[in-house]
């Protein structure tokens, strides 16, 4: 039985998300303080050190391959238990695991999900429990909109996400989440994820319905996850912002356009950031150096568009990845995540 990761001479929360060239890997690995790297694509290198993912997302208009660093504020252990790869510095803990489907179909999906937040509520019961609140998740599976109605993929994973879980979680306690659907036919579960010492606050959007309040009309199991996650109070860290689209209400907007799409995505991450800043002040308004954002495109034949409408909308130095990703109501086009600035929490 493994123990616990010790609380003594832990440091503050601290994190920084950064993109960087990918042949920096070795570097970043070799720093103590790294607490999680991400490759994109299937041309990404593949690395046995548990703080490396793949993600089998391919990057869009890319010159040069890019890795996205998670750099913590204290000296970073890692290990394996099982199927889940796990680092933490003692105030923040990444955690990661796969699972394959067995089977092709949305029984299947299910089925892996609940696998996955079963082994994932375990992790944390046991070697994360001095860093138990969960920030952040990302879910990657494939097909994610396939089968029609009730057996749409997206809705037997947000059955079995629950279910894995052991049943739906307070709201006040409910993770920021980005859902997605990857394109290269592995019908394989990716799920990684935050977690800190102090719980976090999370923040929903004025201008969306929440998504567990969805109407029964997106299916039996509303999706359990907050719009975005202020950081622990005292910790310097980004707001986490969830993966936004064209939703107002509960309804997608826009289905014909993506220009559209994307101009009420930004809106909604606008009033999302407003949101949070009236529960801290100092974030800053407006995406800057200190906002990577990863911006997942239904269709590759838009990324060169989508890339020029963000170049007209964003400060140059917001940081920004474009990756081919299905999003998880067939309508929408276009969705981004990312964190923003440096929230010192509330
Ligand atoms: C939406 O607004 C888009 O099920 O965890 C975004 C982020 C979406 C997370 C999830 C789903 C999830 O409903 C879909």
């Amino acid at each position: 039985m493994s123990q616990p990761l010790s609380a003594a001479g832990t440091p503050e929360p601290w994190l920084q998300v950064a993109y960087a060239a990918a042949d920096s890997l070795p570097r970043q690995l070799a720093d103590p303080r790294v607490l999680a790297v991400f490759g994109f694509g299937a041309t990404a290198p593949s690395c046995d050190d548990p703080r490396w993912l793949r993600v089998a997302l391919e990057p869009l208009g890319e010159d040069a391959p890019r890795v996205e660093v998670w750099r913590a504020g204290g000296p970073v252990i890692h290990g394996r238990d099982g199927d889940v790869a796990w680092a933490s510095d003692g105030a923040l803990l990444f955690g990661a695991l796969e699972i394959d489907e067995p089977g092709t179909d949305g029984a299947g999906l299910e089925t892996a999900s609940a696998l996955a937040y079963a082994r994932l509520s375990a992790f944390m019961a046991g070697i994360g429990s001095h860093t138990p609140h969960l920030l952040r998740i990302w879910n990657y599976m494939d097909a994610i909109t396939l089968g029609e109605g009730d057996q749409e993929r997206y809705r037997r994973f947000c059955i079995g996400r629950v279910a894995g879980m052991g049943g739906v979680a307070e709201t006040s306690r409910l993770p920021a989440a980005t859902a997605i659907g990857g394109c290269d036919g592995r019908r394989r579960l990716q799920v990684y994820w935050l977690a800190s010492r102090e719980p976090g606050t999370p923040v929903e959007n004025p201008r969306q319905v929440s998504a567990w309040r969805y109407p029964r009309q997106y299916g039996p199991q509303s999706p359990s996850f907050a719009r975005a996650m202020l950081p622990p109070a005292g910790a310097v860290m980004p707001l986490l912002l969830s993966g936004t689209a064209a939703v107002v209400g509960h309804a997608s907007q826009h289905s014909e356009s993506v220009p559209a799409q994307l101009d009420e995505t930004l809106a909604n991450l606008e009033s999302l950031v407003g949101a949070a800043r009236g529960l801290a002040p100092a974030l800053p308004a407006a995406f800057g150096p200190g906002s990577p954002l990863k911006v997942y495109v239904r269709r590759p034949a838009d990324a060169a568009a989508i890339a020029a409408q963000l170049d007209a909308r964003l400060d140059p130095a917001v940081p920004r990845l474009l990756l081919h990703a299905h999003v998880c109501r067939r309508e929408l086009l276009v969705e981004i995540d990312g964190a923003h600035g440096a929230a010192t929490g509330i």
